[in-house]
């Protein structure tokens, strides 16, 4: 996506500029200790977020983030999803009697002067604050290890809010909605506003082809037999916390975290972790379907997510499967088409790339839909 990084960098004025207004900003939340240091942290190309540092050992550090409104434009909606679900694993966890509950959940700071309140607006811009967990790291990388660990916890985060009492919003809207994807490439299709639609027509053609097939979950949710939980949507590796046993503590990065079918978590780790290349690797013969990363993401997601799914949404999770790498070539190539706006390229046919590295992913998954649907019958 396209965003800019400007807190990083190295010392000089401008930093030191930089560093006395994020003083003030983290001076806003109820914090413990005081700050020796802020600095960068991680990679997230949509929020820009920072590591505060405090002086003392007792006091927890913190990450200060400043949310990306062009990607998330209703902040109070989604703060209030996110004080929705915290709270709620809060409570599970206790009620299951966990210890380390704070590493095991994340932990958003009100504000001094508004408790109730989560975030403060600076310059026009959205800021919070949460607690860093510490002795905790991410992965980039799966294997089968991770990645049933990561089913298990992305089943169990499911489990956990499939009982939360209240209505959550969507922070982007239809951002799963196979249809709507699917009319949105269609729109710009028409439009043609680069130029670019003749020389991808007979993939345009055969994307097409799958369309009625591949938007069966919004036909299915609409007679009644499909209900909408409450789903991370954006389950990566790299989105959960494992602590230095390889345990997995906590999933993070909510700020997608929203109603939808379960489809969206299953499907969309599948479409990165079981991948045996990255999504944008051109070489297309290296692209496929892991089915050994498969099954030990969905025998750890069966695992937890049995306590809560129906019989039809377990029979579908193969069509989840193909689901993602589909839904993703329908937007790279909706973004291709528009002239490359959302997603960062690095050269011209960047996007083009991931389309076909997405479109044969797909096709690999859907060969292999029996395959899976044999495994997830036995489990
Ligand atoms: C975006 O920025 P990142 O990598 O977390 C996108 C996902 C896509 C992904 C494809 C808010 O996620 O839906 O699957 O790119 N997130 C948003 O690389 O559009
Ligand atoms: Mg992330």
């Amino acid at each position: 996506m396209h965003t800019t990084l400007p807190l990083q960098g190295g010392a000089g004025r401008g930093s030191a500029i930089m560093n006395e207004k994020l003083l003030t900003i983290v001076d806003q939340f109820a914090t413990r200790g005081t700050v020796a240091e802020i600095k960068p942290l991680g990679e997230g190309l949509i929020n820009d977020t920072l590591l505060v540092k405090t002086a003392q050992s007792e006091a927890p550090n913190y990450v200060l983030q400043r949310i990306n409104t062009n990607v998330f434009p209703d902040v109070d909606m989604l703060m209030n999803n996110i004080r929705a679900v915290t709270g709620h694993i809060r409570q599970k966890l206790a009620a299951r009697g966990e210890t380390d509950i704070d590493r095991k959940v994340l932990t958003f700071v009100p504000l001094k002067n508004d408790q109730s309140k989560l975030y403060t607006i600076v310059d026009g811009e959205p800021w919070r604050l949460m607690i860093f967990i510490n002795d905790a790291i991410t992965k980039q990388a799966v294997n089968p290890e991770s990645s049933e660990a990561a089913g298990e916890a992305f089943g169990d985060f499911q489990a956990m809010l499939a009982d939360i009492p209240v209505q959550l919003g969507e922070t982007i809207k239809d951002f799963h909605n196979m249809e709507f994807r699917l009319q949105q490439l269609k729109d710009v299709i028409a439009v043609d506003p680069a130029g670019r639609v003749a020389s991808v027509q007979p993939i345009i053609d055969e994307l097409l082809s799958y369309a009625d097939e591949m938007t069966a979950a919004e036909r299915l949710g609409r007679e009644g037999k499909l209900p909408k939980r409450i789903c991370h949507c954006d389950t990566k590796v790299n989105n959960m916390m494992f602590d230095k046993n390889d345990r997995v503590l906590c999933v993070i990065d909510l700020d997608t975290v929203m109603p939808n079918f379960i489809f969206s978590d299953y499907g969309d780790f599948l479409r990165t972790a079981a991948n045996f290349t990255a999504e944008d690797d051109p070489d297309l013969s290296k692209v496929g379907f892991n089915m050994e990363i498969f099954k030990a993401f969905t025998r750890g997601y069966l695992r937890s997510a049995k306590s809560f799914l129906t019989p039809l949404e377990k029979e579908m999770l193969p069509y989840a499967a193909t689901l993602f790498p589909y839904m993703q070539a329908v937007r790279f190539l909706w973004d291709y088409i528009s002239g490359d706006k959302y997603w960062k390229c690095k050269y011209p046919e960047h996007n083009l790339d991931r389309v076909k590295n997405q479109l044969t992913l797909f096709k690999s998954a859907y060969a292999l839909k029996d395959e899976m649907a044999r495994f997830i019958a036995e489990q």
